[in-house]
């Protein structure tokens, strides 16, 4: 990431694979936490926006074409919506999704990096928006993948699991023994969710994710769509499930209310989404 921090039209950017993923903006904060390099910056498109490592997280005014297409899928087909989690998530978006859906009684939302979730209720409060102060949040700093390590069986109906690429203390939330876990603690009817990176700029991972997720759970599918600023802009999440492929057939009722306030998803806006596989992505999994 380069830039001039008092400067308002230096370019921020992420770096990938010899390309750059920048905004023009100032810097406001970049500091190291125990965990890794978080940067606050405030751009002229979107808004102040979060790097983790360097890496685009989220950003005010483009955070719901990610938050929207993890939560709505799996928060709208889950049987039932007593008990949630979030693995990761530390800005507060998916959060935030989340708990506009009434029925969910309580919201486990574990986050490793305490200092994440301080910077953006201070620099990026309409991310979580009333979320922070909502009774049915349970925020704990903790490591997510011990936490579903520890969790009993069949204890949550919906897993969400928001975290950044796997480096760092992302890593293991792309591996079989955590995604084993997550079907462990995953109630009959439950829905499993993850952002699964971008068939573009990251599709050795990506493609591995969903072959490691059909493996553990009886089905499991990539949805696609676009976080124009993630590298190459275009982006994937997955949903598993047990009995049949539940996150493909959201419950009517609940859709409606939540897509009526929607920026990007819909019933019509998800079909499309998981019909638009790239065919090399279809034929690799079918290998
Ligand atoms: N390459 C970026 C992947 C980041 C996914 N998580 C974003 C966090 C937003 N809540």
């Amino acid at each position: 990431m380069k830039s001039t921090p008092a400067n308002y039209n230096s370019w921020i950017d992420e770096y990938h694979q010899g390309i750059r993923y920048g905004m023009e903006g100032k810097i406001l904060i970049n500091e190291k936490s125990t965990f890794q390099q978080i940067t606050l910056i405030e751009s002229k498109r979107y808004g102040k926006g979060l790097l983790l490592d360097g890496c685009w997280m989220t950003a005010e005014h483009q955070e719901r074409h990610y938050h929207e297409c993890l939560v709505h899928p799996a928060i709208c087909s889950a049987e039932n919506l007593h008990k949630v989690l979030i693995i990761g998530g530390g800005d507060g978006g998916t959060a935030r999704e989340c708990l506009r859906h009434k029925e969910i009684e309580h919201l486990d939302m574990v986050e490793i990096d305490g200092r994440v979730v301080e910077l953006s209720q201070k620099y990026l409060p309409t991310l979580g928006g009333q979320a922070w102060n909502d009774p049915r949040l349970h925020l704990k700093i903790e490591d997510g993948i011990a936490w579903v390590a520890k969790a009993n069986d069949n204890s949550y109906d919906v897993v969400i699991v928001d975290g950044s690429d796997p480096e760092g203390p992302s890593k293991g939330l792309f591996n079989k023994s955590f995604f084993n876990n997550c079907k462990r603690i995953l109630r009959p009817g439950g829905v499993f969710a993850t952002q699964s990176e971008s068939p573009e700029a990251f599709r050795k991972v990506h493609i591995e994710t969903v072959r490691i997720l059909r493996e553990i759970f009886e089905f499991a599918d990539p949805l696609y769509g676009w976080v124009p600023m993630y590298p190459s802009g275009w982006w994937s999440w997955t949903f598993a499930s047990r009995e049949r492929p539940r996150y493909k057939n959201p419950i009517a009722k609940r859709a409606e209310f939540i897509s009526k306030e929607c920026e990007i998803w819909s019933i019509r806006w998800q079909q499309g989404a998981f019909d638009a596989i790239p065919a090399f992505i279809e034929r690799e999994l079918s290998k």
